[in-house]
């Protein structure tokens, strides 16, 4: 099949899925086309079965908003008739879904018949789309999808409550590729992270609001008190600078180490004991899911899709959100032994594989030659 694929190319999760997906679709012989305004930052080969397409906006100062949807849009007419594209999936509805529309209707005028699939994320849905500003439009992007999917059954939940939803939505779980996390790091650094002595936790994020940064540093704090204990930060973000902050007041900027973004979190989670994840919400938590495939446990809020990924007592614990102190105490339950902490991790290595690649690339193959038919 050729396939265009739409997404945002940073590091949040979406674009990362978007990504995987369309590397895994050309390894089984797929065309890929990925159309977004940037090179997607885990998209390092492009090939004959993979192709980068920028979409420019071009700066003009009448505009105050420059048009991204209206680029968007027209560079996907463009590039589906050059390539002969059959099939288009777009990742996040804002505005991927509303610019995959209005390009299926320009096509449709020269007789071009096109179906596009619409996977939904989460803060799509849960953050911004529902938003009134956005509501009218999201909804009605929705549900012009030839198909519509979510990452979690918690977030096709969610969408059916607070949008008017005629569509049948299929859950498609994010997914792993073991083979590109089989540990060839042997000795994984980790040495330069802590001393032996040290404990290793890990979080990774955007550092939005939404991933509740101050929590991390205070279940941390909490942790630090009664074990040796390192916590690596991973990520840039709006709430980064507070969090360093609040590590100075704390007194424990010299066990906090922050790192910036990065494209080798496989490295860090190869040395990771324990990941935070306290998120107000999470459709999913595929950084949850990257750290288990890497043998790390997890503490995460028992908040939106998590419960679908972290089980409870097996590969982590869950708490409510903001209840910091539960968190703080089921991490030192997983810390304080060797073997506790082995027990975990291999339970959490072993249930990452419910998520397996092998076992969603076919689901979304289904779906794809299920809208081509219906076309
Ligand atoms: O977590 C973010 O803020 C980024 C966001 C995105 O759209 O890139 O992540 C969402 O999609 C991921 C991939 O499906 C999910 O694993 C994340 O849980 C989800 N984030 C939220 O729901 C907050």
């Amino acid at each position: 099949m050729k396939i265009a694929i739409v997404c945002y190319p940073t590091f949040g999760g979406s674009g990362v899925v978007a990504t995987e997906l369309g590397i895994a679709l050309a390894n089984r012989g797929h065309e890929i086309h990925f159309i977004t305004y940037r090179q997607p930052v885990r998209l390092e080969l492009l090939s004959n079965k993979i192709y980068f397409h920028e979409v420019h906006v071009p700066e003009y100062p009448l505009f105050h908003y420059q048009p991204y949807e209206l680029a968007l849009s027209s560079k996907l007419v463009d590039t589906i008739k050059l390539f002969g594209i059959e099939l288009l999936h777009v990742h996040y509805a804002i505005p991927h879904a509303y610019a995959g529309y209005m390009a299926q209707k320009m096509l449709e005028e020269e007789g071009i018949y096109i179906p596009m699939v619409t996977t939904l994320h989460g803060t799509d849905i849960t953050l911004v789309g529902k938003h009134p500003f956005y509501r009218p439009a999201v909804n009605f992007s929705i549900n012009k999808s030839d198909v519509v999917t979510s990452v979690s059954h918690n977030l096709k939940q969610s969408t059916l409550e607070w949008f008017d939803i005629k569509k049948e939505i299929a859950v498609v779980p994010n997914f792993i590729d073991k083979n590109k996390y089989s540990t060839h790091f042997t000795d994984c650094q980790r040495s330069l992270m802590a001393s032996e002595d040290e404990r290793i936790i890990t979080h990774i994020s955007n550092f939005r609001k939404v991933k509740r940064i101050p929590d991390v540093i205070q279940i941390f704090f909490k942790i630090q008190k009664e074990i040796p204990a390192k916590l690596i930060m991973v990520g840039e973000g709006p709430e980064k600078e507070g969090a360093e902050r609040l590590c100075e007041e704390l007194g424990i900027s010299n066990k906090v180490i922050f790192l910036g973004n990065s494209n080798e979190i496989d490295r860090i989670l190869c040395f990771s004991d324990l990941f935070l994840l306290p998120s107000q919400t999470e459709s999913f938590g595929l950084a949850a899911l990257e750290a288990m495939i890497n043998r790390v446990a997890i503490i995460s809020s028992n908040t939106g899709g998590i419960p679908e990924v972290n089980r409870h007592g097996i590969t982590g614990y869950l708490s409510d959100v903001g209840n910091v102190a539960e968190m703080a105490e089921n991490a030192l339950k997983i810390l304080r032994t060797d073997e506790t902490l082995e027990e975990f991790k291999s339970n959490a290595a072993k249930a990452a594989m419910d998520f397996d690649i092998l076992k969603v690339l076919p689901l979304y193959e289904a779906i794809y030659e299920k809208a081509l038919e219906a076309r």
